[in-house]
Order: C-alpha cells, then structure tokens, then sequence
C-alpha cells in the first residue's frame, strides 16, 4: 500500500507553541486575577494532561480550595479559556511562531507529490487558523484536507479519536497514511489509531520516552538545517526527512 496523507499534530509539532500558550494562560490568569502563575516547570507537568480547559480544570482538582469555591472556579474554566484563546492569537498573529525546522518543506514537497495534509489537534480550530495563516499565508488553511481538532472529539489525546476522526476524514485505512507527533500523549493517540508515527520532541517532551515512535528526529531538517549524522544514523537518502524517504521507511512495512 502507498501513503496517501500525512496528518500532523500541531502544537509542538508543526510549530512551538507551548510557550506562547504558556504566557497565554498567565496573562488570562492576570486578567481574572486569580493569582495563578504557571511557571515552565509546572507547566511542563501540567502539559500531561491535553486541552487548555481540561489542565485548568486538573489544575483547579489540585488547588486547596472549599467545594464551593472549586465549583465557582470550575464554572469559570470557559470564560478564562476564551481569554487565554485572545491572548495567544495576538501573539500568533504577531508572528511570534514559527514553524519549526523541515516543516514548509516537507508539507510543499508531500503537496507537489499529491499526497493529501491533514491536521490532527487538541487545541481550539482558531488556534490552527490562526497559526496557519500566520505561518503559511492566507491559503495555509486550503493546503489541509482534514482539520480534526479540539472538542470536535470528546476523548482527546491519548485517546486515538482525533486521528480515527482525521482518518474518516480522509477516507484512508491507517496504514496508508503517517502521523507526525512530538508528545507521549500524541504518539499513544497516533499509534492507537494504527499510524506510523515520527516523533520530533521540543523544549516540553525531549525528557520523555518514545521508544515506541515508528521514527524518532530532532526535527525534520532541511538543507539549511540538516540532521546531523543523517543519512545513516536512521535516514538513508538525505540529511532531511523527505517524502522518498517516508515511504521507503513507512511503506517498507507491508508484506
Ligand atoms: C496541545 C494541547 C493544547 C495546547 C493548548 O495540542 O494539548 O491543549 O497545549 O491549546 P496538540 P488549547 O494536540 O496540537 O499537541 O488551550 O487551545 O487547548
Ligand atoms: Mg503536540
């Protein structure tokens, strides 16, 4: 069988956004004045638990607080999160998140190929507009067949939904398409939809495990940034992931 699509994840995988998100979160926490201020080494915890409204609301569980009071909080979670949602589209708007290394490329080269883009995300459908037009243009959004994203699933990563509900989209069996992640949370979704996964950890995930990624790179290089060590190491045709290169690896795995 042939690959047919290529479905990313987005934050941290097409750009670095967790940062941003992260100052998000605080400025929204300023605007309710509520005293929370997410620091990077909490925040990287908090990262465990996928969507913005689902950590506030593990972050709430967590806090000291009386029944009511946590009630109050938790009733509040949707009115901060659209506030946080304000907060991080004025700084992708900006152009204060780039996509990260290979990215461009490698979307330009799977499109001139005619192998279909899909998205496959937990944050909001605004996010993704937003940062692909930011990013890409205008028609950033048009080079995506499927955007499966935010609530549009009710079990978000590690559940596989988001990739099962990007898949019915693209009317593809998983084996003819390759998630790109670059989370524990996000691979455990890809795999369990059957995808074979490359994995390209940030900032957040690089302490995590990915012994199970079907590939495992820093980032998806490019010829002003290629993957040192590459070919040979893991990739066999350039020192950049390409779409050849997908399919020899991602291809080669069906009798
Ligand atoms: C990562 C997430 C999102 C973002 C914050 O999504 O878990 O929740 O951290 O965005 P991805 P929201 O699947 O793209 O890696 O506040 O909009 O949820
Ligand atoms: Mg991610």
């Amino acid at each position: 069988m042939s690959i047919q699509a290529l479905i990313f994840d987005v934050d941290g995988t097409l750009a670095d956004t967790e940062e941003a998100h992260r100052v998000a979160f605080n400025l929204a926490f300023e605007r309710y004045r509520l005293g929370w201020v997410w620091e990077p080494s909490e925040y990287r915890e908090l990262l465990s638990t996928t969507g913005g409204k689902e950590r506030m609301a593990r972050y709430i569980d967590e806090l000291p607080l009386g029944a009511a009071e946590r009630q109050r909080m938790h009733m509040l979670v949707p009115d901060i999160h659209a506030e946080k949602t304000r907060f991080y589209s004025s700084f992708v708007n900006d152009g204060a998140v780039p996509l990260r290394p290979g990215v461009a490329r490698l979307l330009d080269e799977a499109r001139s190929a005619g192998c279909r883009l899909a998205i496959a995300s937990t944050t909001t459908a605004i996010n993704i507009d937003k940062l692909l037009q930011s990013t890409l243009g205008a028609r950033g959004l048009d080079l995506f067949s499927v955007i499966a994203c935010g609530d549009q699933v009710r079990a978000k990563k590690p559940a596989p939904d988001i990739y099962r509900l990007a898949l019915r989209g693209l009317e593809l069996p998983a084996e003819q398409a390759v998630a790109f992640e670059d989370s524990p949370n996000g691979l455990r979704a890809a795999l369990g939809a059957g995808l074979w996964t490359v994995v390209t950890p940030n900032f957040w995930t690089e302490d995590k495990d990915f012994s199970k990624a079907s590939l495992l790179l820093p980032h998806l290089g490019d010829p002003h940034q290629p993957l040192r060590g590459e070919p040979g190491h893991q990739l066999r045709l350039s020192a950049w992931l390409t779409l050849p290169e997908i399919v020899l690896l991602a291809g080669a795995r069906w009798p």
